[in-house]
C-alpha cells in the first residue's frame, strides 16, 4: 500500500505527463522508493511512463464521443462524471498497488477535473489510502508577466482549498524560459512580491502583493521550485518540497 500520493495538476500542456515520468524516475533512482504511475487522462495518446493503472481501460474521450454523440468538451465533462462515479474502484486499485509512492497524472483539461465533482471526490478517496500532496504546474511559456505568474501561483491555493489537500506550486519548463527571479532553483514568494511592487502599476500594484501575502500565509511551502522535466533541473528540490509537505501533514494526522 502506498504511503505517499502525488497528484500532478496544471493547465493543458503545462507538462503534467512529462513531469510524472521524470519525477517518478528521479524518485526511483535517488530515493529508492518504488513508484506507481496512474493515468487519469482519458484523452491521453502516448505516455512516457508505463502506467500501473490507466483510466483508458475504463473509457476514452474518443469512445465517449462516439457512443454518446458528444463533442470533445461534452465528452470530457462526461468522463469526469464517470471518473467520480468509479472513485471507489480507483481507491481499491491504488490501495492494492505494491508501491511506496504513487504519481497521478490528471486530465489535460484541469479546470474540468478540479472545478467539477471529479477532483474533490477523487482526492477525498485518495486521502483514505495515503498522504496526498498536489503539485500545481505553472507554465512560464504562457505566464511571462509577474502579475500572471502571481495569479497562476494563486491558483495553487484555490485548488488547495477546493481539493482539501496541500498543494505545492512548481514552475515547469525552465529550460525554455530563463526566469530571473532568484539565484537558486527556489523562488521565495517574498521575491515575487518585491518584483510585483517594483514592476506593476495602478490597481495591479495594490492587488497582487496582497494576493501574494495570502499565499505566504496559507500555502505549505513559502518557496516555489523551478523545474525542467527535460533536463532534470529542480527535480530534487521539487521532491524535497513534496517530502517536507508530506512530513508536516504526517505530524498532524
Ligand atoms: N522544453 C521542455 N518541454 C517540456 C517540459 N515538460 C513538458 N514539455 C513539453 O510540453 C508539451 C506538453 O507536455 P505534457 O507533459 O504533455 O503536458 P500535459 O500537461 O500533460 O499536457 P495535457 O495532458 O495535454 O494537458 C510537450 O511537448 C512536452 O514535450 C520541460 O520541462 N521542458
Ligand atoms: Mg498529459
Amino acid at each position: 500500500m502506498p504511503s505517499m500520493i502525488i497528484v500532478l495538476m496544471g493547465p493543458a500542456g503545462s507538462g503534467k505527463t512529462t513531469l510524472a515520468s521524470a519525477l517518478g524516475e528521479w524518485i526511483e533512482e535517488n530515493q529508492e522508493y518504488s513508484v506507481g504511475y496512474v493515468n487519469l487522462d482519458p484523452g491521453a495518446r502516448i505516455l512516457p511512463y508505463k502506467p500501473d493503472f490507466d483510466v483508458r481501460e475504463w473509457f476514452t474521450i474518443d469512445k465517449i464521443m462516439e457512443k454518446e454523440g458528444l463533442g470533445p468538451n461534452g465528452a470530457m465533462i462526461r468522463a469526469s462524471e464517470l471518473l467520480a462515479e468509479r472513485r471507489r474502484d480507483l481507491r481499491k486499485i491504488i490501495r492494492g498497488m505494491k508501491k511506496e509512492v504513487v504519481i497521478i497524472d490528471t486530465p489535460g483539461q484541469s479546470e474540468i477535473f478540479i472545478f467539477r465533482k471529479a477532483g474533490p471526490k477523487i482526492t477525498d478517496a485518495l486521502k483514505f489510502i495515503a498522504t496526498t500532496i498536489g503539485v500545481y504546474l505553472v507554465d512560464p511559456t504562457i505566464t511571462s508577466l509577474i502579475s500572471e505568474l502571481a495569479t497562476s501561483l494563486f491558483m495553487g491555493l484555490i485548488i488547495q482549498l477546493r481539493l482539501d489537500i496541500p498543494v505545492v506550486p512548481a514552475i515547469t519548463k525552465v529550460d525554455l524560459v530563463k526566469l530571473d527571479l532568484g539565484e537558486t532553483f527556489y523562488i521565495g514568494l517574498e521575491k515575487v512580491r518585491e518584483l510585483a511592487e517594483q514592476e506593476l502599476k495602478g490597481t495591479l500594484q495594490e492587488v497582487i502583493p496582497r494576493i501574494i501575502d495570502v499565499m505566504i500565509d496559507y500555502m505549505p511551502p513559502i518557496r516555489i521550485v523551478e523545474v525542467s522535466a527535460k533536463t532534470g533541473q529542480g527535480l530534487e528540490e521539487l521532491y524535497q518540497l513534496i517530502y517536507e509537505t508530506y512530513c508536516s501533514c504526517g505530524d498532524l494526522t
